[in-house]
């Protein structure tokens, strides 16, 4: 069963070219989307393109291809800005990463105003980037880093969130859906909650835009943010979504070109929302791929690839649980595009690299996620992840080389 009702699955295939490779002599299964999704021919040619032919800097030239670039710059913005349903292209920040993007949170708006005694929220199911950058700012301050914790079947234990948020809250910051153990979280009840208790919300949706519909306004969230590169979209570009009227109020988070009105040594004035936070020559190639990406995800439709995704993952949990050696890591009642699992007396390095044997690429680690690790006793697992173009062919590899594995290992 290679296609599903809703999506021509060849045709979408047919559009990612690195379909047509082998890996070790085997038709590439590519299970490691959570990672980086592979990109399609159009926002390859439109980076291609803009280097042929329109290639410049942006917002300076007066000439015809600086002009051009920074309209296709801007474009993706406005493409960003619908994707997400943000109000205004003004609260659309061009960041390099989900990385970045929670480090400027952390830094221009939490940093210059947390105190001594106040407290930022988090939980044990966060990416290292979802967790160091507030421990920065909270050592620094003398503020407490507080963690909600998980139920044994990885989903967020939302009677300990409700004891441990309370008046010295300044900022929850949690993961939309979990690059570890797949789960979705309830973040619109949570930013419900934190912002009655007068606290701010980041949502990280580095998982989460590319595998549900994101409508920042819907949520009422404060700052959403994402990387291009699990949105089929190019490396090094990435999206802060900010309420206008806080970013407002933000310092810059980096001096330079760009982000500035005027410069005089006395005293210098901050450009307007967005440049204020985009200092220095940005990823302009990036953006631009970003923004086709976006299209692209608009004329498949992203309802059609989460429905498709899901019963992907359904039908992955449905065989692994057949599997009497394999243990799945992560149970909850809402999970999407990812299953984490583990071998008995098999490590996870070795089930992967087994696998590459047979041209299916997973992931195999702690997944920049050690506490969760730590909370299930383990120090990693096989990670295998979902885009639009998996097909359920790939599953049957995949259950397929695990059989294999457990027969030649045990
Ligand atoms: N997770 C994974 O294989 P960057 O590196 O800035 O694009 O994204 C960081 C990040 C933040 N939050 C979550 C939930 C993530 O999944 C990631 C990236 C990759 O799971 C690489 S570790």
């Amino acid at each position: 069963m290679n296609n599903d009702k809703n999506l021509n699955l060849d045709e979408i295939r047919n559009n990612f070219p690195i379909f047509k490779r082998q890996v070790n002599g085997k038709s590439l299964c590519y299970l490691d989307s959570g990672a980086s999704s592979q990109q399609p021919n159009c926002v390859i040619d439109s980076v291609c393109n803009l280097h042929k032919n329109q290639y410049s800097n942006i917002h300076r030239g007066v000439h015809v291809l600086s002009m051009e670039s920074t309209t296709l710059y801007e474009e993706s913005r406005e493409k960003v800005k619908n994707f997400i349903n943000a109000d205004s292209s003004k609260e659309i920040i061009f960041t390099r990463g989900a990385t970045e993007s929670i480090n400027l949170v952390a830094q221009s708006q939490v940093r210059v105003n947390l105190k001594e005694g106040d407290e930022v929220l988090i939980s044990h199911m966060e990416h290292h980037s979802n967790i160091v950058p507030w421990q920065l700012v909270c050592n620094e301050a003398k503020a407490s880093l507080k963690v909600i914790p998980i139920n044994d079947k990885g989903e967020l234990d939302l009677d300990h969130f409700n004891s441990l948020i309370n008046e010295k809250t300044k900022m929850v910051s949690l993961t939309h859906i979990s690059n570890a153990l797949g789960t979705v979280n309830p973040i619109k009840k949570i930013i419900e909650i934190s912002h009655k208790n007068g606290s701010l919300v980041l949502i990280d949706g580095a998982q989460g835009a590319p595998h549900s519909i994101v409508d920042v306004q819907d949520l009422d969230v404060d700052f959403y943010v994402f990387s291009g590169h699990k949105l089929y979209g190019p490396t090094g570009i990435g999206i802060l979504y900010g309420k206008k009227h806080l970013l407002e109020k933000m310092p810059p988070y980096q001096g330079g070109g760009d982000m500035i009105l005027s410069v005089r040594f006395e005293e210098t004035q901050y450009n307007d929302l967005p440049y204020k936070f985009e200092a220095g020559t940005p990823n302009i190639s990036g953006a631009v791929g970003l923004g086709k990406a976006i299209d692209f995800i608009n004329e498949v439709g992203l309802a059609k690839i989460i429905e498709h995704e899901d019963n992907l993952l359904d039908y992955a949990i449905k065989e692994l649980q057949e599997i009497k050696e394999v243990k799945i890591i992560g149970n909850a009642d809402k999970k999407a595009a990812l299953v984490s699992f583990i071998i008995d007396g098999i490590h996870p390095h070795d089930i992967g690299q087994f696998f590459d044997q047979d041209g299916i690429a997973i992931r195999a680690g702690h997944h920049c996620a050690q506490p969760v690790m730590e909370r299930y006793g383990i120090t990693a697992t096989a990670r295998a992840s979902f885009g639009m173009y998996n097909i359920f062919s790939d599953v049957d590899r995949l259950i397929n080389s695990i059989k294999n594995v457990i027969r030649i290992f045990k």
